[in-house]
């Protein structure tokens, strides 16, 4: 059973239970006999570490004297298909089948993937997160706390609006004169359409409702049909002559403002973002992730110093009906075991971020807080950051907002075809910047969990958002802030084929931090 890859190093190092730096796997990929090395560095490596070093394995390489590595700084033969440019595989697509290292042969010329390339210096990588509401839910269900998080949800977001218009509390209107101008903040209580076709808009402040009246023929009505409703919007029009209703002239969302200007990294290093590993499933490609995880092995990703994994990091059980037929694997706690291993063949020196989505163990209601303490110690040997979702990672100055992405089924349910579709997740997701609010629209198909704060507004602009769920990858820039939804590492579901979703898998989007340039890396 020869050595002669980096997975195939880590792969046999997670089945001992060791993940290891991308130096160590080098060294040992470049020793003579790996299998021999591999057992030395482990017998020598002392009996706490989970993570075997460049260190661990020199002072083995010493130790067993003729295995000295001979090249280590040389570069063999680049990897096949090295071309960066997106779309194109950067890996080898060997024919490899499945996970354990005695089935993945592979020709000997990929062992020059690890040429010495540069390692990554963990001193410089920093990331911080804001947002994490794991173990600061102080819901209990009860209906002051709908109360509670729909205020807070006004107050924070008026106060992005209130600038723009010169609003009165809806109380206020009734004794202001028919024909006056006026303008409103508030959520979006009631969308009706009237019967000669004109758009009855009702908003809610915390003093009562309003109704606003957008006639048909003018082109804001257009605006109309991207409104959910809860979601808190301006109007700005005149006064009925019996002062009963606004005409609405205009109509303004929080939004993000077209001169926003993210920010860079000041040096250069590299993200992948990916989502909906969904470990467990039948239809999990396991082969796709070796390959994802051999490329962070290679000199090309050595740039690649970290992992944002936004959601479904397994397949669940009980998720959806009928999803006991498309189960790899039954029990919960064995698929997070599994993810696990496949974890561990990232390198140990690439800083991993985690964030739960729908069909993770954890209540389904957003925002859905992190990993508890049983599964966070069956992820402990990457020593993952693993917080809520949504939550804001901040990685070296750049901000990714990381959401699941759940409430973009409704936005795409809802909204016309034009505005948003599976086909274009990115869109859907620009409408979520627009309203600053991750899952708008309560009593639909996301769940929110009443708090006492609305963790799901959006009150600072990240310079990245990255989601997924809907499995299709897809990404453009909405006034300047990047947007992404990351696709899946699942093959087609029978839901997926009954509703004709051909899902994206097996694609890693790559994002420069210096530039916010945008690499796609595919690995099937
Ligand atoms: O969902 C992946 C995508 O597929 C997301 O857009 C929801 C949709 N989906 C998948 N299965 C179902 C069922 N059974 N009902 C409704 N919608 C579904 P994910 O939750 O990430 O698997
Ligand atoms: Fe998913
Ligand atoms: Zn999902």
């Amino acid at each position: 059973m020869p050595l002669e890859t980096p997975a195939r190093i880590v792969s046999e190092l997670a089945s001992r239970g060791y993940n290891a730096d991308r130096e160590a796997v080098t060294l040992l990929a470049n020793a003579p006999d790996p299998d021999a090395a591999l057992d030395r560095a482990l017998e020598t490596a002392p009996d706490d570490a989970l993570k075997l070093s460049a260190a661990h394995v020199e002072a083995a390489l010493d130790a067993g004297q003729s295995d000295t590595p001979t090249a280590s700084a040389a570069n063999g033969p680049e990897p096949d298909g090295t071309a960066s440019a997106p779309s194109n595989p950067s890996v080898s697509t060997g024919n490899r089948t499945g996970k354990s290292s005695g089935e993945r042969g592979r020709s000997p010329v990929e062992t020059g993937d690890v040429g010495g390339g540069p390692t990554r210096d963990t001193a410089r990588q920093a990331v911080e997160v804001s947002g994490d509401m794991t173990g600061r839910s102080t819901g209990t269900g009860e209906y002051g706390d709908f109360v509670a998080v729909f205020r807070d949800r006004y107050e924070r977001l008026s106060r992005q609006l209130r600038g723009r218009v010169n609003h009165r509390p809806t109380g206020a209107l009734a004794g202001m004169a028919g024909g006056s101008e006026a303008a409103i903040v508030g959520m979006v209580s009631d969308i009706r359409s009237t019967a000669s076709g004109h758009w009855l808009v009702e908003l809610e402040d915390t003093n009562g409702t309003f109704p606003c009246l957008v006639m048909k023929d003018r082109e804001i009505a257009d605006l109309v049909n991207e409104l959910l409703y809860d979601e808190v919007i301006a109007v700005e029009g005149t006064l009925a002559d019996d002062g009963g209703i606004l005409f609405v002239d205009a109509i303004h969302f929080p939004d993000v403002p077209r001169t926003y200007e993210p920010s860079t990294a000041d040096r250069h290093v590299r993200a992948a973002l990916i989502s909906d590993v969904h470990v467990g499933s039948q239809e999990f490609m396991a082969d796709a992730w070796h390959r994802f995880a051999d490329w962070l092995h290679t000199p090309d990703a050595a740039e690649v110093e970290y992992l944002l994994l936004a959601g479904d990091m397994v397949e669940g059980v009980g998720v959806y009906p009928d999803q006991d037929e498309e189960l790899d694997v039954i029990d919960i706690y064995e698929q997070y075991e599994q993810f696990s291993e496949y974890l561990k063949e990232v390198p140990g020196d690439v800083e991993i971020v985690m964030i739960p989505g729908n069909h993770d163990a954890v209540r389904l209601a957003e925002p859905q807080p992190a990993f508890d303490e049983e599964l966070r110690g069956i992820m402990s040997p990457h020593d993952a950051r693993i917080v809520s979702n949504p939550s804001t990672v901040t990685v070296e100055g750049v901000s990714v907002l990381m959401y699941h992405g759940v409430s973009l089924d409704e936005v795409i349910a809802e909204l016309p075809d034009g505005k948003a579709n599976y086909d274009e997740p990115h869109r859907a997701m620009y409408h979520l910047l627009k309203k600053r609010h991750v899952a708008p629209q309560y009593g639909g198909h996301t769940r929110l969990a009443p708090e006492e704060k609305d963790h799901l507004v959006i009150d600072e602009v990240p310079d990245v958002f990255h989601a997924g769920h809907v499995h299709k990858l897809g990404y453009g820039k909405y006034h300047n802030v990047l947007v992404i939804n990351s696709g899946c590492w699942q093959a087609q579901t029978a839901f997926q084929r009954s509703v004709n979703i051909d899902p994206d898998a097996g694609f890693a989007p790559v994002v420069d931090l210096d530039t916010l340039e945008l690499t796609i890396q595919k690995f099937v």
